[in-house]
């Protein structure tokens, strides 16, 4: 069986949560990483030399780097559906998997660390402006984007749609108030109404 290392309070192992859960694979999750400890363990660095999650292991298969694994569970469990095979349509796909970790991350992650993963004393409300400023934009790219296409990638979910919404389910929430995003809100509520989501998708962040 698929065994999966990570927390849920990890964006990255919630990705491959959604992934399984939407795959319909048995699996079994071990919580690792923050309080839960194990990452640095030597039985684990030699599984993941970077003592972080999430990690998998399928029939010996060892594997890490979220959106790889996404891309992995979906290319061995759904060829042609979430794993496009068409080059085109399967480059799409991974284009907005890469502009998730590329662009989207790195523009909201100090927002988030700022207001989830520090004492309020300590919060320092330029970066956290800084981060809102970063992401605006790149929330209403998406939005355009969704507003000519039902999912990420065309008229059909994929292995894209995993990702940004696990971005976008960390954006929401965050204390903050969001500008009305049409299109983006009815893609995420129409991916947090599938039973995929449920137990992840529907957390509050932690
Ligand atoms: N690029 C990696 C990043 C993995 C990563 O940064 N994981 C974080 C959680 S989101 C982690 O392991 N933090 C240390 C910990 O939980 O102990 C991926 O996408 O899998």
């Amino acid at each position: 069986m698929l065994k999966i290392w990570g927390r849920l309070s990890s964006i990255n192992v919630r990705k491959v949560v959604v992934a399984a859960q939407w795959l319909g694979i048995a699996f079994e999750r071990n919580d690792a990483g923050h309080e839960f400890g194990i990452v640095k363990t030597p039985e684990y660095l030699a599984k993941n030399p970077n003592g972080l999650v999430p990690l998998v292991e399928d029939d010996g298969f060892v594997l890490w780097e979220s959106n790889v694994i996404v891309r992995y569970l979906c290319a061995k469990h759904s060829a042609g559906t979430l794993y496009p095979q068409e080059l085109a349509a399967r480059f799409d796909a991974e284009r907005w998997m890469d502009w998730q970790q590329t662009t989207l991350n790195p523009a909201g992650r100090a927002a988030f660390i700022q207001l989830m993963r520090t004492p309020a004393e300590k919060r320092n409300k330029e970066i956290v402006a800084q981060s809102i400023a970063a992401t605006g934009p790149l929330l209403a790219l998406l939005d355009a984007h969704l507003a000519r296409r039902a999912f990420m990638a065309g008229n059909a979910f994929t292995m894209a749609d995993i990702p940004i919404a696990c971005e976008i389910h960390r954006w929401h929430g965050l204390p903050l108030k969001r500008p009305e995003r049409p299109n983006l809100d009815r893609w995420y509520q129409g991916i947090l109404s599938h039973t995929a989501a449920r137990g992840v998708l529907d957390l509050s962040l932690s």
